[in-house]
């Protein structure tokens, strides 16, 4: 835990002090007048973003592998005790997250299982506060919440047909009518999804854990194989030394783990090898012993075996709680700690990285762009003020012509930035037409009637199919229709270059391509879920539902993330070209009005070049500063040794210092003047 917390602290430090370098550009765009409404939306959104970085372990496994026990090992020895119930049989009943939100205080909220018998899925249950119960926590007694958190176990009797419309039972299956009372009533859990909120360290830094229930659970919830574990950054997928891999272990392997995501993200656990320390072999058998286990659990899931620990997530307990070094080091659990920090904080830190680079990388050419146009329009007008010195009034007056008829000139090209914009919209209304919600919910109705109808079950698949192709060709004309947008503005662009000497930044090169990918995986994972349906009878209809209905959800979720992204994009086209529209127009009027003023003797040639002298030495300075500010965010976000972080820029406060000191903003005045 020593290193996970070091490494999540700093993680931690370096998001807080990426997010402060960004605040502190903010400011100095603000104060320079340089952000328009598009950078503060963006630059807005990546904030947010930052402060809701999440990094999540998910933990699966077949019940009473050890999953809970691992998780009270790994993340919270420090409480002094065990805080995740655990014990032989089933003990955890329903998903359990684990994570810090500081709007609520600590507290348990968990979703009564009656909620299965009405549609919708627990994340969209998760947004009605009033559906979900609230139990406070005492987090300052590890007794409190040790006795709080047994609620993830609690059980309820009901009657079958009750449960069978939680889709919690199945008259035709064998294991479940054996598990009627005589009074008719089955056991199930109380509640369907829980939410344990607590201000461990560890949480705070962004870290969500989320516990699973074993056995069929997961067939129960299909938002877990298709939402919660594949968002994970890291699952850990459970077995037992003393059980071995049985066949339901390699099912929920597969159907829940492999196909959830890339293996850069999977450890599997060989735990309790505690049961092969029997006294009588020697170190080196047992090892031997383990070692033959990891082979057959590396062939047998296709897993490097570089990825496979062997632990006992109760003896690492027992160590940690006793502050026992030598039987922690038997454990073996700190090798897998280790292996769970390399995989879960670096390829988080990457995301964030070249996310808030690239944002910060985009504005930071915008503005220089729409400086060195200020810069270019006055040099401009200083040679020609400059070439006035002397001149006779015939002269003054060819110029004030001339300027005028460039101004003229330039509203002609202006105009075609307006018609741009009036095309755009057009276009961009078309992409998003495609990813609307009325356009999912025709498909969607359309495929639950199909499916209803459909007499053999093993036309769900096909059907279900059919539900992603029409998802897909939907997505495909959205990307289609980006691709004219792109195309359009390169074009508008390049006439901008030749008429005008501008050079904007070409467009984002963006498609909605990682939405079909997700699509794809999406549909990968439902087909496993819908071959396991066609062993079943049309018995299991509520179930099926309740599965389509996640799947619905889910991909509602993702046109929903997708129509975002592409509003942010189109967003992000022309304000640059309107920028520059804007810059120029007003230096050509200014130039005009001082060559007027000249004309009639209203202000002296002299003057005027002195003002012009000062506000390009302004505009310098600013193209110098802003060139600081950002190497300094670039290295900020690259270094991940974070000294710099933190200690430089402690927790918010209204008196930040800014990024460039007052000594640094002399220096620049005296390089730009020189
Ligand atoms: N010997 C030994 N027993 C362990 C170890 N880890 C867990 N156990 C025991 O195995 C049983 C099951 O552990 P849990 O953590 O409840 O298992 P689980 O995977 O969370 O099970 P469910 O919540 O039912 O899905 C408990 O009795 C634990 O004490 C271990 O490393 N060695
Ligand atoms: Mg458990």
């Amino acid at each position: 835990m020593a290193e996970l917390a070091g490494s999540f602290e700093q993680y931690g430090a370096w998001r807080d002090a990426l997010a402060q370098a960004i605040v502190q550009f903010r400011r100095w765009l603000q104060e320079n007048k340089l952000l328009d409404a598009e950078a503060a939306r963006r630059i807005g959104l990546a904030l947010e973003r930052l402060a809701e970085d999440k990094l999540i372990v998910a933990v699966v496994a077949e019940f009473s592998r050890g999953k809970s026990e691992l998780i009270n090992a790994i993340f919270f020895a420090d409480c002094g005790r065990r805080i995740l119930p655990t014990s032989a049989g089933r003990t955890t009943m329903c998903p359990t997250e684990l994570m810090h939100d500081e709007s609520r205080p600590p507290c348990i909220r968990a979703l009564p299982i009656e909620t299965r018998a009405r549609p919708g899925s627990t994340s969209e249950f998760r947004k009605a506060d009033d559906e979900w119960r609230t139990f406070p926590v005492d987090a300052a007694s590890a007794d409190g919440m040790l006795e709080a958190f047994k609620l993830v176990s609690e059980t309820i009797r009901v009657r079958a047909e009750e449960a069978k419309l939680y889709g919690l039972f199945d008259p035709d299956d064998p294991d479940h009518r054996a598990g009627v009372d005589a009074d008719g009533t089955v056991e199930i859990s109380r509640w369907r999804h829980a939410v344990i909120n607590f201000p461990h360290p560890l949480l705070k830094q962004g870290l969500v854990v989320l516990d699973t229930p074993g056995l069929n659970a997961i067939g129960a919830e299909p938002e877990l194989t298709l939402s919660l574990v594949p968002s994970a950054h890291a699952v850990l997928f459970v077995l037992a030394a003393d059980t071995g891999l049985t066949k339901s272990d390699l099912d929920m392997w597969r159907h829940v783990v492999r196909d959830s995501g890339a293996t850069e993200h999977h450890i599997a656990v060989l735990n309790k090898i505690d049961g092969l320390w029997d006294g009588l072999k020697t170190a080196a058998e047992i090892d031997s012993e383990v070692q033959r286990q990891i082979t057959l659990v590396s062939q047998r899931l296709e897993l490097p075996r570089e990825r496979i620990f062997a632990v006992s997530a109760q003896k690492g307990l027992v160590a940690k709680l006793q502050h026992d070094g030598k039987l922690l080091a038997a454990s073996r659990l700190p090798e897998l700690e280790s292996a769970l920090v390399n995989t879960l904080v670096p390829a988080k830190q990457n995301i964030v990285r070249s996310q808030s680079l690239s944002l910060i990388e985009r504005v930071g050419e915008e503005v220089r762009q729409t400086l060195a146009v200020r810069e270019r329009g006055l040099v401009e007008q200083l040679y020609e003020m400059r070439s006035l010195q002397g001149k006779n009034q015939g002269s003054i007056e060819r110029m004030l012509l001339r300027a005028q008829n460039e101004s003229a000139e330039f509203e002609k090209v202006a105009r075609k930035v307006v018609a741009t914009r009036f095309v755009l919209n057009k276009i961009a209304a078309q992409a998003l037409a495609p990813l609307k919600r009325d356009a999912l919910r025709g498909l969607a109705t359309e495929t639950r009637e199909r499916m209803h109808k459909a007499w053999l079950p093993t036309a769900f698949a096909p059907i279900i199919g059919e539900y992603f192709d029409g998802l897909r060709v939907a997505m495909r004309q959205t990307n289609a229709r980006i691709a004219e947008m792109e195309k359009m503005i390169v074009g508008v662009q390049n006439d901008f270059a030749q008429e005008l000497g501008w050079s904007l930044a070409p467009p984002m090169t963006f498609s909605i391509d990682s939405y079909l990918s997700e699509l794809d995986r999406m549909q990968g994972a439902a087909k496993v879920q819908f071959g396991t349906f066609e062993l079943l009878t049309r018995g299991k209809w509520g179930l099926i539902e309740r599965f389509l209905e996640t799947v619905v959800a889910k991909s509602r979720d993702l046109l929903v993330a997708a129509e975002r992204d592409v509003e942010a994009w189109v967003g992000s086209l022309l304000p640059a070209a309107e920028a520059h529209v804007r810059e120029q127009r007003a230096a050509l009027i200014r130039r005009a009005e001082s060559v007027q003023k000249i004309r009639d003797a209203q202000e002296s040639l002299d003057g005027r070049i002195g003002e012009l002298e000062d506000a390009l030495q302004t505009v310098q300075e600013k193209i110098e500063v802003l060139k600081l500010q950002l190497g300094r965010a670039r290295a900020l976000a690259r270094n991940a040794g974070l000294q710099l972080a933190g200690a430089a820029f402690p927790a918010e406060s209204a008196e930040e210092p800014p990024m460039i000191s007052a000594e640094e903003l002399g220096l620049v005045r005296q390089r730009v003047s020189a």
